[in-house]
């Protein structure tokens, strides 16, 4: 399966905590665009759909939501509650995201511009380009 949980490293005190991500240093791409996600309905199933390229790191800054991964062949699913863990998740592999807190924020570091071509909305589609 081509996704990965990352630690990243906290630099934290007394004051609180903060974390800093480069390319090389908890991110793997060099990042092209940033969006993140609040105030979903919990019951809202997000994503539906796969990458043929894009590659991203998911990181849930505040509250929590679970994502299922799919690479054709197997589903798995992670629940992100913590800001110091990143979602990795390569090209190819099909995304659902629900399960959201109320006070869920979702930040995706992106290593593409938006490009809905490359997008595979079909599950057969995806399933099919995935070899599988
Ligand atoms: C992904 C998951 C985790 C833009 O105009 N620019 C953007 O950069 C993005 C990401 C979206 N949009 C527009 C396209 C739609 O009209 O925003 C609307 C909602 O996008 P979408 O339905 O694709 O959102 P999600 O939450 O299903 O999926 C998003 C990302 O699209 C996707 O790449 O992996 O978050």
């Amino acid at each position: 399966m081509t996704f990965e949980l990352v630690d990243f490293p906290i630099h934290g005190n007394h004051d609180g905590n903060l974390i800093a991500l480069e390319k090389g240093h908890g991110l793997p791409f060099d990042v092209k665009r940033v969006y993140y996600i609040w105030g979903t309905r919990p019951n809202v199933v997000r994503g539906k759909h796969a990458h043929r390229k894009l590659e991203q790191m998911v990181v849930c800054v505040s509250g929590s939501c679970d994502f299922i991964l799919d690479d054709g062949a197997k589903r798995e699913m992670v629940h992100l509650d913590n800001p110091s863990k990143g979602l990795y998740i390569k090209h190819n592999i099909w995304r659902e995201f629900t399960n959201f807190s109320d006070d869920c924020v979702i930040m995706v570091l992106a290593s593409e511009y938006y490009d809905e071509a490359d997008y595979i909305r079909d599950y057969e589609v995806f399933k099919k380009e995935a070899g599988r």
